[in-house]
């Protein structure tokens, strides 16, 4: 999977994204799919494009297996979302809710070293819980935790050997819409 990533991100960087509001995201960001992820100051949505006008490469089939054999629904995810966490990355709590259809489910699989996950209720303000994700651990949101809230507080940055140079990959696989 590794391998596959680092095939995407030489098709579609690693880009640390302006959020709406005028901050660069700690995390970079890459995509696969018909459609990708992207922000700036005019919005978070998804787009069929990159920044630079490219089409995003095509989701690996390590990872459309992966949501196919987990996911519980018949169809195909059409984004897959790459985020990278260097040392000192992190992500504040969010829902997803770019989507056009928020019932559909969203998985996630982490690789890399180990991150603590938040996740709070679907209501902002309310209690949250923690748990570490470690590599290989891959987590399917749906029914009520699709929209909760959820964020990664911090990264154990070179807890894991799986990248040379340390860091932590998370991919979600999404209907986008
Ligand atoms: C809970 N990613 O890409 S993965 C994201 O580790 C995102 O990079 C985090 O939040 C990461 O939007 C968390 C687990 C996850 C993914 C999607 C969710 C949890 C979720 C959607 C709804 C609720
Ligand atoms: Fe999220």
């Amino acid at each position: 999977m590794v391998g596959d990533l680092r095939d995407v991100a030489a098709k579609a960087p690693l880009r640390r994204y302006e959020t709406p509001g005028g901050k660069k995201m700690s995390v970079r960001m890459s995509a696969a799919g018909k459609v990708g992820w992207v922000t700036d100051r005019a919005g978070y949505r998804y787009d069929s494009l990159q920044p630079d006008g490219e089409a995003w490469p095509e989701i690996p089939i390590a990872m459309l297996d992966v949501w196919s054999t987990i996911s519980g629904v018949d169809r195909a995810p059409d984004s897959c979302l790459v985020n990278f966490y260097g040392e000192g990355s992190k992500m504040g709590l969010h829902q997803d809710r770019d989507e056009v259809d928020l019932d559909w489910p969203v998985v996630s699989i982490s690789l890399g070293d180990d991150a603590l996950f938040r996740i709070g209720q679907v209501t902002r303000g309310g209690p949250t819980q923690s748990i570490w994700l470690n590599s290989g651990d891959v987590a399917v949101l749906s029914g009520a935790a699709r929209l909760a809230y959820h964020g990664i507080d911090r990264i154990r940055f070179g807890s894991s050997s799986l990248l040379p140079d340390g860091g932590r990959i998370n991919v979600t696989m999404r209907v986008a819409g």
